[in-house]
């Protein structure tokens, strides 16, 4: 179908998108899985993947650095060659296009309760996890210049009162983060808590809640994506 200007439509730029979305993807890193969990659960066809092999350096190659200058996956480049990284604008662009499943919610009330998750949880958790993970774990030397120890150490026990606060959230026997609908702010959270283990942050035995939220999200199809 000749979209034309009306590329502009969320309905044509969908058949677009679907056609030639392009996904420079890490298979084992924590960013672009919850990429893939989210196209996974708004049962989209995955985007042609394109692997950057983070272990051998390749985000700092020429070629990937003209596609993102920032060094890092995901990045989703559309036919009309805009390049969008950060996990979220990446969500955000999907979600416009393809709202159902609601992701990001609908009603005012939901997409805040939402957003504030999502922040909570990628800067409380997320981004805590993969700063003690690059500063203390050896494989990283390389890429985190200079790795200081105690500054991981420091975002280890940062991570944990944040596990604490999860636990908090989810004490009353809510199935998902934000209530009974599965978000966005499930995937970074339930990714963050899997990613807590490479840097040996243990969820704490008293978390008992948290830990059946995370069994929970990974039961579901998306999560293998
Ligand atoms: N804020 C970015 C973070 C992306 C990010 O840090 N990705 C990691 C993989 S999970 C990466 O590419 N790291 C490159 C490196 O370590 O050199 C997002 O949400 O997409």
């Amino acid at each position: 179908m000749a979209c034309g200007r009306a590329l502009r439509s969320a309905a044509c730029a969908a058949q677009a998108v679907e056609a030639s979305l392009q996904l420079y993807d890490t298979q084992r890193a924590p960013s672009p899985r919850r990429v893939r969990i989210f196209i996974a659960e708004k049962g989209l066809p995955m985007p042609t993947l394109v692997p950057v092999d983070l272990t051998r350096l390749e985000q700092r190659d020429g070629a990937f650095r003209s596609v993102n200058p920032w060094m890092t996956t995901p990045v989703m480049v559309l036919d009309d060659g805009l390049a969008i990284s950060e996990t979220m604008a990446i969500c955000r662009y999907l979600e416009a296009l393809h709202p159902d499943p609601p992701l990001l919610g609908t009603t005012p009330h939901a997409i805040a309760t939402i957003e504030m998750w999502t922040r909570r949880l990628e800067f409380g958790l997320y981004t805590r996890v993969a700063q003690c993970f690059r500063h203390t774990h050896p494989a990283m030397a390389e890429r985190e210049i200079p790795q200081v120890p105690a500054w991981g150490e420091a975002n280890r026990g940062h991570a944990l009162v944040e596990m604490r606060r999860i636990e908090a959230q989810l004490a009353d026997g809510r199935p998902f983060i934000c209530g009974d609908h599965f978000s966005a702010a499930d995937i970074i959270g339930g990714v963050a808590l899997e990613f807590a283990k490479v840097p040996k942050i243990a969820l704490p035995e008293d978390c008992p809640h948290t830990a059946a939220w995370l069994a929970r999200l990974q039961s579901r199809p998306s999560w293998s994506a």
